[in-house]
């Protein structure tokens, strides 16, 4: 077939295997489908393609390949790094019609489904049939169970059940020279050779289109409950850490500063105490009959006579842990009009506290105008240090100023051996940072993977690295 540049005979080719209806070009489209929750680039897709079956896919991947077009994998678009941004004349495949439940067995407690199947939508099938998908954030309502394997989604839950790649024992995908791969077949032990499900775990839409998946499930939480601390500096809040995780198996350790706080309670929350202290711990643990209640208030009392602690409450009803748990979920929501810059960094968790200490002295430094939020995953070692753009403040400017800093943050994180991501990929944002996590020589290998899957490259060309 010959090539063509010409955008509207490229279109027409389409839809010799796509319904044309399916295929669309108006400004709303290519608004909605060519941006995600970042808000930082312009969104400019060539068109927005709607595939619903795998050969839809695969017809499209070849067809791209043929005609060098650059493609877009598409899921809830909730994420925070770029990485399903179109800005640069690409064709968006969003997968949200590829939205069926295809298999599930209870004997190998497993789930099947395509890509486009929304994170809540995986989660209640699971509780329906007594069992418990347990990889949770904030977005659930939006993101698609393709778009977190894309980038290895975490959350909430990471501590006790690990991320999004812990739970996947099958992934079908079509690579960026159009092959289906059945990856896996939903075994537990496959001990024949590279495990190509893992390097498409993360992927970020660089390999190729990730169609359809297998889903391990488990046991639900049995009556978990929520304790909110009030704490009165970061060494205390890793000192809670070590005494709470020493006596109760925790499924989330999130921590929150008062300022962040303060948006949530803008937003017509309200404090959990009245005492306000600098940060706040939020725990969870299972607690079936009441079962380690006295443990966890003796836990209390104890740090509270070391200074740990200022104050705190335990829920005491599924209504009011999930009320508590809002005090940390919403903060992203409630801060995204200020355009945060935001960082997902990573480190082991016993190099915490002295990077911590190190992180917190250069952003006073850096940032006296600014206002810095604190909030994250701390028991995964994973922070998300939000800079919130002053209002007086041009954009560019401010992005400019955070970048600076930003080389200077990951300067000291290099030195404890951490990551610029932890839990939200590359993308575009982080593009510039990569070589902060990984040297010379592990991009070159990197490279050469995507040179494998993508000998054209057409798959979201120019995220991760260049
Ligand atoms: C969270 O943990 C999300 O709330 C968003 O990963 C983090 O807003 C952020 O930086
Ligand atoms: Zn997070």
């Amino acid at each position: 077939m010959p090539h063509s540049t010409d955008p509207t005979a490229l279109l027409n080719g389409i839809y010799a295997f796509i319904d044309p209806a399916q295929v669309r070009t108006d400004p709303d489209s290519c608004l909605n489908y060519g941006r995600d929750w970042t808000r930082l680039y312009a969104p400019n897709p060539l068109a927005v393609v709607l595939p619903n079956s795998i050969a839809q896919v695969q017809a499209l991947v070849r067809y791209a390949n043929e005609h060098r077009l650059a493609l877009v994998p598409s899921g809830g678009r909730t994420g925070l790094s770029g990485a399903a941004v179109a800005c640069r004349g690409e064709i968006v495949v969003a997968l949200e019609r590829m939205n069926q439940i295809l298999d599930f067995d209870p004997v190998d407690r497993s789930v099947t489904c395509q890509a486009g199947v929304v994170t809540e939508t995986v989660q209640n099938f699971a509780r329906d049939h007594g069992l418990y998908y347990p990889v949770d954030f904030a977005s659930r309502g939006s993101s698609q169970i393709g778009g977190n394997i894309a980038t290895n989604a975490g959350g909430i839950k990471v501590i006790r059940y690990g991320l999004t790649r812990d739970w996947i024992t099958g992934l079908k995908v079509v690579t960026g020279s159009g092959d289906l791969l059945d990856l896996n077949r939903g075994l537990i032990k496959n001990a024949s050779g590279y495990d190509l499900r893992h390097l498409f775990i993360g992927s970020e839409g660089t390999l190729g289109i990730i169609v359809e998946t297998t889903l391990k499930l488990t046991r639900p939480l049995c009556e978990p409950v929520v304790m909110v601390l009030g704490v009165p500096d970061l060494d205390s809040v890793m000192s809670l850490y070590h005494v709470f995780r020493n006596k109760l198996e925790l499924s989330a350790f999130e921590f929150f500063s008062e300022p962040a706080l303060g948006h949530v309670l803008k937003k017509g929350l309200h404090r959990p105490f009245d005492a306000a202290t600098p940060y706040y711990v939020l725990i969870e643990f299972e607690n079936p009959g009441q079962l380690h209640t006295d443990t966890a208030l003796a836990l209390f009392e104890q740090c509270a006579e070391q200074g740990w602690l200022a104050d705190g409450v335990i829920s005491q009803s599924e209504h009011q842990a999930k009320e508590l748990w809002r005090l940390r979920e919403d903060i992203s929501e409630s801060i995204s009009e200020h355009l945060p810059y935001k960082n997902d960094l990573a480190v082991r968790i016993s190099r915490a506290p002295a990077f911590l200490a190190e992180a917190d002295a250069l952003l006073t430094r850096e940032y006296p105008d600014f206002e810095v939020l604190w909030y994250g995953h701390i028991g995964d070692g994973n922070l998300h240090i939000n800079i919130l753009k002053p209002t007086a403040m041009d954009h560019p400017a401010f992005v400019a100023k955070c970048g600076a800093v930003s080389e200077h943050l990951f300067g000291i994180l290099q030195q404890y051996g951490g990551s610029i991501s932890a839990e939200h990929g590359v993308g575009l944002t982080k593009k510039p940072y990569l070589h902060y996590t990984r040297d010379a020589a592990e991009i070159s290998y990197l490279r050469a993977i995507k040179k494998a899957f993508d000998p054209n490259g057409i798959m979201n060309p120019g995220k991760i690295f260049d």
